[in-house]
C-alpha cells in the first residue's frame, strides 16, 4: 500500500522512510504536489498532528499520516514543548534553539526531559492517535554531527551518546518517533482492510 507522511522535515522523512517496512510505500509532500505550508496552530501535539493530518485529507483526499513532535523538559515545565520547532524565534534554527535550552539550564543538575512524539493517522474512513516517547537528559554540550534538531544534546536513558551520535536505524530503535511508528505500523497492516487496500 502507498500512503502519504505530512511533513516537510526532510529528516523526519529519511527516518520514517527507513523504517517502513517494504509492504508500505511512503509518499512524500513533495510527490504529492504538495507545496503549501500546512498550519500548525494548534497548542498540543496531539492537536498539531491531526490538523497536518486533516489538511492533507480534506485539500488532497488521500489517506496520511502526520508527526507532531516537541522536547518537554521537566524543570522548564514541559518547555519548550509544542513550540520547539521555534523556541528561540521565528527563524526555527536548531542551533540558537538549542543555545537557549543550555544557557536556561546551565548550572543546573536536574536535565531530566523526554521527547514525545503524536502521530495522527486518517485511514480507513476514520482518524487514529499513537503517542511515543523517550526519556533522557540533556546534556552539558551539543556532542555529534547526525539527526537533527535537538539530537546533539539529548542523551535517551541508559545511553552516554547522544541521538546526534546514533546512526538512523539506532535512534530509530529507542526514539520517540520510532516508538510512535511502531504503534502505527502494527495497526496498519494487522488492520483486515490492509490487503485491500492500494
Ligand atoms: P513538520 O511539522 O513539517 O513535520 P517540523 O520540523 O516542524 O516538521 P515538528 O513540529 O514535529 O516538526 O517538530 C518541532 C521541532 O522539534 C523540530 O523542528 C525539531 O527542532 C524538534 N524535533 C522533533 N523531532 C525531533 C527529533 O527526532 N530529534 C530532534 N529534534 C526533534
Amino acid at each position: 500500500m502507498k500512503i502519504v507522511f505530512a511533513t516537510n522535515n526532510p529528516n523526519k522523512l529519511i527516518e520514517i522512510k527507513a523504517f517502513m517496512p517494504k509492504e508500505i510505500e511512503i509518499i512524500s509532500l513533495e510527490e504529492l504536489g504538495c507545496k503549501e505550508d500546512i498550519p500548525e496552530t494548534g497548542d498540543s501535539l496531539e492537536d498539531n498532528a491531526l490538523q497536518k493530518a486533516r489538511y492533507l485529507k480534506n485539500h488532497f483526499g488521500c489517506d496520511c499520516f502526520a508527526d507532531d513532535s516537541g522536547l518537554e523538559i521537566d524543570i522548564l515545565n514541559g518547555a519548550p514543548g509544542v513550540y520547539s520547532a521555534r523556541y528561540a524565534g521565528p527563524e526555527r534554527s536548531a542551533q540558537a534553539n538549542m543555545n537557549k535550552v543550555l544557557f536556561e539550564l546551565d548550572g543546573e543538575s536536574n536535565r531530566a526531559a523526554k521527547f514525545r512524539t503524536c502521530i495522527a493517522l486518517t485511514i480507513y474512513g476514520k482518524e487514529y492517535l499513537f503517542e511515543g516517547k523517550v526519556d533522557g537528559h540533556i546534556g552539558l554540550e551539543m556532542k555529534g554531527n547526525m539527526g537533527f534538531g535537538y539530537d546533539p544534546i539529548f542523551l535517551p536513558e541508559n545511553n552516554e551518546r547522544s541521538f546526534a551520535q546514533m546512526s538512523i536505524q539506532e535512534k530509530n530503535l529507542i526514539s520517540h518517533r520510532g516508538r510512535g511508528m511502531k504503534k502505527l505500523i502494527y495497526f496498519i497492516t494487522t488492520s483486515p482492510l490492509f490487503n485491500s487496500i492500494e
